[in-house]
């Protein structure tokens, strides 16, 4: 992966319905959203499959791309642009070769301790969680916008914010040399989808 282009909005799918899911990501990428994760952890792989070849076909003329998270074989089979993994998914390493050298990977990282494991496989970081948030009740310890600055500051990898993210955080995360701003909530519970994903777009390109 070469001159990778990072959005600064990146929209994951809360898990619901197909037709739910499609609902969110149309409206995250038209409000701007550049990548939309399909993160969903008990759909089969079969229909998982169908909503992202779906999801790809529905996002490419909105110019966002599409990225899985977890199913490296689902990724591979449906030739997805990207793929986001986390800490307990694999070696980065194993899956860069898997997916072979053209595919987007991105990794979770919790802590400073995890970036000395990183291989040179991997394009860019999820950093967090920020804050508690309901939408990974798994999640690890919260680093705040303090700890997510100093993970910045020990990597040259570009990395996006995750984890309570709203649109009041894009300025200390631009300001900390942050990549972006991965969310889920702050666009899927909006009444308004399109509009809230605008408006963390905004807030990234007014700070
Ligand atoms: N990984 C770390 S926090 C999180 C994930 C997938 C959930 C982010 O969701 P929200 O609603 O933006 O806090
Ligand atoms: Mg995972």
């Amino acid at each position: 992966m070469s001159a990778l282009d990072i959005p600064p909005l990146c929209f994951i799918t809360e898990p619901a319905t197909p037709e739910a899911m499609i609902e969110q990501s149309i409206a995250a990428a038209k409000g701007g959203a550049g990548w939309v994760q399909l993160r969903h952890k008990t759909l089969p792989d079969a229909e998982f499959a169908d909503l992202a070849r779906t999801l790809m076909t529905a996002l490419k003329p909105l110019g966002a791309k599409l990225l899985i998270n977890d199913r490296v074989e689902v990724a591979i089979a449906v030739k997805a642009p990207g793929l986001h993994v986390g800490q307990s998914d694999g070696s980065p390493a194993d899956i860069r070769r898997r997916i072979g050298p053209d595919m987007i990977l991105g990794l979770s990282v919790e802590t400073k301790d995890q970036l000395s494991a990183i291989p040179s496989g991997v394009d860019y970081l999820g950093v967090g969680p920020i804050r508690a948030t309901g939408s990974k009740p798994d999640h690890a310890a919260p680093i705040g916008l303090d700890g997510f600055a100093g993970i910045v500051s020990l990597t040259s990898l570009p990395c996006l914010a995750i984890g309570g993210v709203t649109h009041h955080d894009a300025a200390a995360i631009k300001h900390s040399g942050g990549a972006g701003l991965a969310v889920i909530s702050a666009i899927s519970k909006a009444d308004n989808m399109e509009a809230a994903s605008r408006d963390l777009l905004n807030a990234w390109r007014d700070a």
